[in-house]
């Protein structure tokens, strides 16, 4: 991987992945583009070249890459679970539509490709703890149903074209710089600003609601170790099952409460997203991932929670937060 480029990069993943990206490529070799253009002091404008781009605009996709020529796109835009719930169609017009015409481009023009998928490729008849690599998949919200046409489709460009189309499936991503898009595990981030800001929190989903997580630093690094491995190594190429961590909203409120012990957490549940957190598993199986292409991750529940109040938590004398590093015991 020399040059990238980076669709929907404006939101939760993209700010970070971005930032990484550049980092290791050198900051002009990264375009980020996004449907919105964030303000001029954000990273990711501010660190590098920016443009707007509909993902399913495949002319203007095509201007893109001509003037960049990266050799890969990491394609982030989408609708997430709840807004898709509101906007079904909007949902499917973006996600494949989206998905497709990227699809095409990499096509074209011979360019790997990373598509994120999601726990939301999974329903309610999957089996929920330790859920397999490959087992049944009959989500009920217009995002999963995107999700696992969106895996197929990315298995079919490579077998049918030969392109170098791989992905993971991606639990409840926590991460402190930029705001979740409006999923179902949205819940996971939004308790650190409230207890940091407020010392309470008030929970959508019910206290004892099992989700799979990961903290983004893994999150980011997952995906480009999977676009850095060797494709020899690669029996499954898309929607590779990766995990670092499982909790409830009761048992992050607890974590949380050990360093902020006036925190309080009540409940007020949204029956649209328990029902979609209700059709999700409680924890995948990455044994595939760990075995093709060597995925550990590296923050436990712990780690993570720590992590996130060293970056909220105001500073004295208005010092500023540590860079996010591995944690001193790895977790996982
Ligand atoms: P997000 O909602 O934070 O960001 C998505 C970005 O896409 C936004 O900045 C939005 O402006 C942009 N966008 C929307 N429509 C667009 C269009 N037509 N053209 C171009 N850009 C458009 O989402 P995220 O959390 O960063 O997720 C990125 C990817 O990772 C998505 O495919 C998502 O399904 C997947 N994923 C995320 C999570 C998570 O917890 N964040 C978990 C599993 C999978
Ligand atoms: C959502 O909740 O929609 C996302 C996801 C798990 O895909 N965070």
């Amino acid at each position: 991987m020399r040059r990238a480029l980076v669709t929907g990069a404006a939101g939760q993943i993209g700010t970070e992945l971005v930032q990484a990206l550049r980092a290791e490529l050198g900051a002009d070799r990264v375009l980020a583009t996004d449907l919105r253009r964030p303000e001029d002091d954000q990273p990711v404008v501010a660190g590098g070249p920016f443009g707007l781009l509909d993902c399913t605009d495949g002319e203007a996709l095509d201007r893109h890459l001509r003037e960049h020529r990266p050799d890969t796109i990491f394609h982030l835009a989408a609708l997430l679970s709840a807004v898709g719930e509101n906007q079904p169609q909007e949902a499917y017009r973006v996600n494949l539509g989206g998905l497709v015409t990227v699809l095409e481009a990499a096509r074209e023009r011979e360019i790997a490709l990373f598509t994120p998928s999601s726990i939301a490729a999974f329903g309610p008849g999957t089996p929920p703890d330790l859920t397999p690599q490959e087992t049944i998949q009959r989500p009920t919200t217009m995002y999963g149903v995107t999700k696992v046409a969106g895996e197929l489709l990315c298995d079919y460009y490579h077998h049918r074209f030969g392109v170098d189309a791989r992905g993971l499936r991606y639990p409840g991503i926590i991460s402190h710089s930029a705001p979740p898009g409006g999923g179902t595990t949205d819940y996971a981030v939004e308790i650190f600003h409230a207890a940091v800001s407020e010392g309470r929190y008030t929970c959508f989903l019910e206290p004892d609601t099992q989700l799979d997580m990961m903290y983004m630093p893994d999150a980011v690094r997952a995906a480009l170790e999977l676009m850095q491995a060797d494709p020899e190594r690669l029996e499954h190429r898309n929607a590779f099952n990766v995990t670092a961590m499982q909790f409830t909203p009761q048992g992050l409120a607890d974590r949380i409460r050990e360093r902020i012990p006036h925190f309080s957490i009540d409940y007020e549940v949204d029956p649209t997203r328990q029902a979609i957190a209700d059709s999700w598993p409680r924890r995948l199986d990455d044994s595939a991932a760990r075995r093709e292409w060597g995925w550990s991750p590296e923050y436990d529940e712990d780690a993570m929670v720590d992590d996130m109040l060293d970056h909220l938590v105001p500073r004295p004398n208005g010092a500023s937060a540590p860079e996010s590093s591995s944690p001193a015991t790895p977790g996982g």
